[in-house]
């Protein structure tokens, strides 16, 4: 009777132990990658995960709020992956809502299906210079509209800048909305920007920011659109021969944060990482503008450029009016009604 006791206890024991082993990679089937809960005084790691490269103001603007923060307290270490090392954007911000990764930093494009009023911002021709993307972003609405993502187990820290849209392709220089006409071009998941190039004349193919540089090597698609500082830094001109000023959309970089991790931080860590979320973002801004402005003038030398006349401007926005028509209910009629008339109040200034 003894021995099976003592059996059955040491057998217990082993399952208490192999289950407790098992405890360290997350649940969600996704390897843990978000720092452990300093409880011994060792610092915290928090993982950034980043779609751009090592190049970029993106990356550039981390490494500033890696500095902040790690110069302000040793409870804390920060870590950057570039270039999707960790996850595309959609995976990225789902592993923040599992807690499995701390921080990424996605354009707002991505980030519509989960929190659907970020759409305002794939309304094309709507957003035209960066002091109304200022005037927007660092006012009352965007502080309104980052207060609602809670919701989706993230939390918004910051506006930081992707920058205005451009068009590349590898077939033709595109001066009118005519030379749009069935070119493949690789768009953003999701839906305003897919309707946006079907209404153009263009062949939208949505795809992860991952796999974009591969698809225009082989030829998948014919084109694509990004910023000018992504244009350069991700070598674009290597598998593109033209580039057209469009202007079409402004993305900004949302600063993302998984709130179950946030939930585990101190008042004073949350202070740190949230102040330097903003001053980096201040950095990261001035970059991306400067950054803009020295790319286009290095593509030029790299790249046919063109650009559209205002005539076929207005062809363009009559093109994809009946789209922002269209999404304006599935975005949030009151949303885009109060995103439209902070443009408007603008533009009158
Ligand atoms: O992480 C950065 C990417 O989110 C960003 O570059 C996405 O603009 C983007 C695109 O074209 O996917």
């Amino acid at each position: 009777m003894f021995k099976k006791k003592m059996f059955f206890t040491l057998l217990l024991l082993m399952v208490i132990t192999i289950l407790a082993a098992c405890g360290g990679n997350s649940s969600e089937g996704t390897t843990a990658v978000s720092g452990p809960a300093s409880s011994d005084g060792e610092a915290r790691t928090l993982r950034i995960s980043l779609g751009l490269n090592d190049q970029h103001p993106l990356y550039k603007g981390s490494e500033k709020f890696k500095e902040i923060v790690e110069s302000q307290t040793d409870s804390l270490k920060i870590e950057i992956y570039h270039s999707g090392q960790i996850a595309d954007d959609r995976s990225a911000i789902e592993m923040l809502q599992f807690g499995t990764l701390d921080i990424t930093i996605p354009s707002s494009a991505p980030f519509v299906p989960f929190v659907p009023e970020y759409g305002v911002f794939d309304l094309p021709f709507t957003l035209t210079d960066t002091e109304m993307v200022d005037s927007v972003l660092q006012g009352e609405f965007g502080k309104n509209l980052a207060a609602k993502v809670e919701s989706q187990g993230v939390v918004q820290l910051a506006w930081w800048e992707n920058g205005f849209r451009q068009l590349t392709n590898n077939s033709k220089p595109i001066k009118t909305l005519e030379d749009l006409k069935g070119l493949k071009i690789r768009v953003m998941e999701n839906e305003t920007h897919i309707a946006s190039w079907k209404a153009l004349g263009a062949n939208p193919t949505p795809m992860a920011f991952t796999e974009l540089f591969t698809a225009m090597q082989q030829k998948t698609v014919d084109g694509q659109e990004n910023p000018y500082p992504s244009i350069l830094l991700e070598k674009y001109p290597e598998v593109q021969k033209y580039l057209t000023e469009t202007n079409h959309v402004y993305s900004p970089f949302l600063f993302l944060f998984s709130k179950k991790v946030w939930d585990e931080l101190t008042p004073e860590q949350q202070e740190i990482i949230e102040d330097a979320a903003i001053e980096a973002g201040e950095y990261n801004r001035e970059l991306t503008r400067q950054t803009a402005e020295e790319a286009l003038e290095e593509l030029k030398s790299q790249m046919e450029f063109t650009e559209i006349s205002d005539e076929e401007l207005a062809k363009f926005k009559e093109a994809v009016q009946p789209v922002i028509d269209k999404y304006k209910s599935q975005i949030g009629t009151e949303i885009v009604d109060q995103y439209l008339a902070e443009v408007e109040k603008y533009s009158k200034e």
